[in-house]
């Protein structure tokens, strides 16, 4: 095996964020110093994510978190990696992340302009078993609005969004700004770097694949049972193919680059589903519609809710234009 000459030419992330500040009047000193911080804390996440055996890091920690599911050292730790790691870089206002029940409040000689909503460690029912798992972040300014408001933005006024997976390797999935794309870049461990190795990608405009748990299929509204019936039917064409790890990112992640539609919908269980709207839904939903793709809840798209607290869920439909709009028309008839 001969192994490829090495790239002398190549952009890390800093670079690149780099070059857009250069060019873009939305993407300031200040933002960049944010999303090297972010970059920091991703390559400590994953680097506990990697050696998390070694150091006993699957157990539980004993606690439950704000939703009430039970929190793993992994988690706990990754959270403080997000927090302390961002608040050091003096660009914060305030944080809201999954695993904090109120607001992170910056003290007050170390406020930056920016709000940043993150989960620190997705899909943690896939720890124990190694599947992929994921960090995901999402930016605004500061709107001069005391405390919480400030982090009740529409996903229109995200200023950035990410996402890390964490998988056979671990990669990172930016978007810069409306109309300045998306683009991927994974972790060489060698030198500790992030490499472009996708730049602007776009989502197929139509797939063949779905992500959805079927478990909960008899506690979907009628419009999702009538639609996953109709791209399972053979007469309809080749029926589409299941794909579902658990983890949105990889989930969300795998439908960027394969094309296709991702949901977790209402159940009569979860009425508004199980996905968190502004560290979940929305980063999600702008990288999503920077690549060309749709994000909506079933009816409007995710990016144009008004949330009106923290941990608000929401229903998730996303994916390739042609995919998310057949969903829609099949939801019309019956709304
Ligand atoms: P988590 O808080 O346990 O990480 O839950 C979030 C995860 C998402 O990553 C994923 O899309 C979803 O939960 C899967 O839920 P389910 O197991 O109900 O299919």
């Amino acid at each position: 095996y001969e192994p490829p000459a090495f790239d002398s030419n190549c952009m890390t992330l800093t670079q690149c964020v780099l070059s857009e500040q250069k060019k873009v009047l939305s993407v300031t000193e200040s933002l960049t110093q944010l999303l090297i911080s972010i970059q920091t804390a991703v390559k400590a996440v994953s680097s506990a994510v990697r050696r998390a055996e070694l150091t006993h890091m699957y157990d539980m920690d004993g606690s439950t978190n704000v939703q009430g599911e039970d929190v793993k050292k992994l988690e706990v730790l990754s959270n403080e990696l997000f927090i302390n790691t961002l608040t050091s870089s003096f660009k914060v206002h305030m944080m809201v992340s999954k695993k904090n029940d109120t607001v992170i409040e910056i003290e007050t000689e170390k406020r930056g302009r920016y709000i940043v909503c993150f989960n620190p460690l997705d899909g943690s029912s896939n720890i124990d078993c190694l599947m992929p798992i994921g960090s995901i972040f999402g930016i605004f300014r500061k709107i001069h609005i005391s405390n919480e408001t400030n982090a009740l933005q529409s996903g229109r006024h995200l200023v950035a969004a990410g996402y890390a997976l964490y998988g056979s390797a671990t990669m990172m999935v930016l978007a810069l700004g409306k109309g300045r794309g998306v683009n991927g870049f994974k972790l060489d461990p060698s030198i500790g770097e992030f490499m472009l190795t996708e730049r602007n990608i776009k989502i197929p405009s139509k797939g063949n694949i779905y992500s959805i748990n079927e478990g909960y299929s008899h506690l979907w509204d009628r419009y999702v049972r009538e639609y996953m019936r109709r791209i399972k039917d053979p007469r309809g064409g080749e029926p589409y193919s299941a794909r579902y790890v658990g983890s949105m990112v990889a989930d969300v992640h795998r439908t960027l680059k394969y094309g296709g539609i991702f949901m977790y919908p209402a159940t009569k269980q979860l009425p508004k589903g199980k996905l968190r709207l502004l560290y979940e839904g929305n980063p999600m939903a702008y990288i999503i519609e920077e690549a060309g793709g749709m994000a909506s809840n079933g009816k409007i798209p995710l990016l144009d809710i008004q949330p009106i607290e923290l941990h608000q869920k929401t229903p998730v439909f996303l994916g390739s234009k042609d995919d998310v709009n057949e969903l829609y028309n099949t939801a019309l008839p019956s709304s």
